[in-house]
């Protein structure tokens, strides 16, 4: 009996063992003699290089809302430990700086595309590896994986979703998707890097890459089969040569980005940034000609909202209603500020005239806020209807409550009769078609 039951489980496990007869769980069945573990760890490398510079950048967009300010600042309220972020004083010099991280976000988001596909293809073969799983540890760095591979397209897509203004993902809340996302993924390829790094240095190690670089497609010669199941045992003659493979990863992933760095570049180049709908620069050269997040109409401001009864409401330690022509009386200042939207795209330098706020906090009799809040009238974007900003974004003395750009009245769409425009701030937090603000005391 026991001989019987150890004979059979031997049995199952000798089936689960045995290799498909034909298909791409057989080792011969990937026949690309460029395959093998330099090429595999050529494409890590340009990963490696890569996904930190989008996570780091994807973290100071996190951080640059000022999410511990609380409302709609924070969108990612139920964070728990990964919130560890929150509280860092976002800086407001240099002036561009959001727009290089979240635009090196963005365009190099993008560029991974391409580099995931290309190190994908490098090793088809030990994905489908057979049996899928052989130990604890092996199953352990397999599910780790699914949350690498899986967790870097549905960062890639979410992204790309977003810039491309599909109304589904903006009523999934793509922050929620992208944060989270972000944590699994980074999980998972902390824990496929601790594992593989050795790995991919001997790869590189293994062979010199100048060299490698150098051949043509006829001096392309399969890596030797005993260096793992990346190698074909019956390998086909080179299509193209693994500079090639190459180029054409690195090629794809330029191209890509040259078709969204426009939007962060501005200007004519903008015409270039197909992926990016909002990203095109308005015609004309008028001083209100720069692109438009979103139209008064769009926002439901109607001229009699904006019109000779408009007023703006100071709250701190005493409140204050000025009109218009009131703000214009006050010290006026011109402020050479960028709009950098958080879908990357930005436009260049623009003269914004207006009162400071740090000038508006001491008529509120709230000379040191620590924190204010911004209030629009427009009620139908909830998150760009109010916005929180800290007691540097204040005191900054480029930081104003708009009225003119470019030497003319802030057109409807460009927030009349009033916006802020903060340096190094998240286009989205510069409020338009503000109606009141309130200074509290602390942050
Ligand atoms: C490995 C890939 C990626 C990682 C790890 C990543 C990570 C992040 C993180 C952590 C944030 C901050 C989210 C928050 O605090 O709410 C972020 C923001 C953002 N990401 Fe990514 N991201 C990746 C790829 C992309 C791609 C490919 C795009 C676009 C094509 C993109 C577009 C954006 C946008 C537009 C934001 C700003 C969201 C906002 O401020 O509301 N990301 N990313
Ligand atoms: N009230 C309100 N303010 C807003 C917005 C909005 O939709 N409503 N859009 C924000 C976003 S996302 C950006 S990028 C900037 C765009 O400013 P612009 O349209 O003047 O270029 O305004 C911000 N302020
Ligand atoms: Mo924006």
């Amino acid at each position: 009996m026991k001989d019987n039951r150890n004979s059979d489980s031997g049995g199952i496990k000798e089936e689960i063992n045995k290799i498909p007869e034909k298909g791409p769980f057989r080792r011969d069945y990937w026949r690309s003699p460029l395959r093998g573990p330099w090429f595999a760890s050529f494409m890590s490398l340009l990963l490696l290089i890569v996904i930190p510079i989008v996570f780091i950048t994807g973290l100071i967009d996190h951080v640059a809302w000022n999410p511990d300010l609380g409302g709609n600042n924070n969108r990612t309220p139920d964070m728990g430990i990964l919130g560890f972020l929150t509280g860092i004083e976002w800086p407001t010099r240099p002036i561009w700086l959001y727009r290089l991280t979240e635009g090196m976000h963005v365009v190099l988001g993008i560029a991974l595309l391409p580099l995931v596909l290309g190190k994908l293809w490098a090793i088809m073969p030990s994905l489908y590896k057979w049996p899928l799983a052989d130990s604890l540890a092996h199953a352990l760095e397999r599910i780790s994986l699914l949350f690498v591979i899986g967790g870097i397209f549905f960062q890639i897509f979410t992204g790309l979703f977003y810039i491309q203004n599909f109304i589904i993902l903006h009523n999934v809340k793509f922050n929620q998707l992208h944060f989270y996302g972000n944590w699994i993924f980074i999980g998972g390829l902390v824990l496929h890097v601790l594992v593989k790094f050795p790995v991919m240095i001997d790869g590189l190690k293994n062979r010199d890459t100048s060299e490698e670089l150098s051949k043509s497609r006829d001096e392309t010669e399969p890596e030797p089969e005993e260096e793992g199941r990346l190698v074909s045992t019956d390998p086909a003659e080179p299509t193209i040569s693994r500079r090639g493979a190459i180029a054409m990863v690195g090629g794809g992933a330029l191209t890509l980005m040259g078709l969204a760095v426009g939007q962060t570049l501005g200007k004519k180049w903008s015409r270039m940034a197909i992926l990016s709908p909002r990203a095109q620069t308005l015609p004309g050269n008028g001083p209100n000609d720069f692109r438009v997040n979103k139209t008064a109409e769009y926002a439901g401001i109607t001229p009699e909202m904006a019109g000779p009864d408009w007023r703006l409401e100071l709250v701190g330690r005493t409140t204050r209603r000025l009109s218009r022509d009131e703000l214009l009386a006050m010290p006026q200042y011109t402020s050479s500020l960028p709009i950098a939207c958080l879908e990357g795209w930005s436009t260049g330098n623009q003269n914004w005239e207006g009162v400071r706020l740090r000038d508006l906090a001491k008529l509120a009799g709230m000379p040191d806020a620590g924190k204010v809040l911004f209030e629009s009238m427009e009620e139908k974007d909830s998150a760009a209807r109010e916005s929180y900003m800290r007691h540097n974004q204040i005191q900054d003395p480029l930081s104003l409550l708009a009225l003119r750009v470019n030497g003319a009245d802030l057109s409807m769409d460009h927030g009349f009769p009033a916006r802020t425009i903060v340096p190094a701030t998240p286009g989205n937090r510069n409020t338009k078609w503000v109606y009141r603000i309130t200074f509290m005391e602390e942050a």
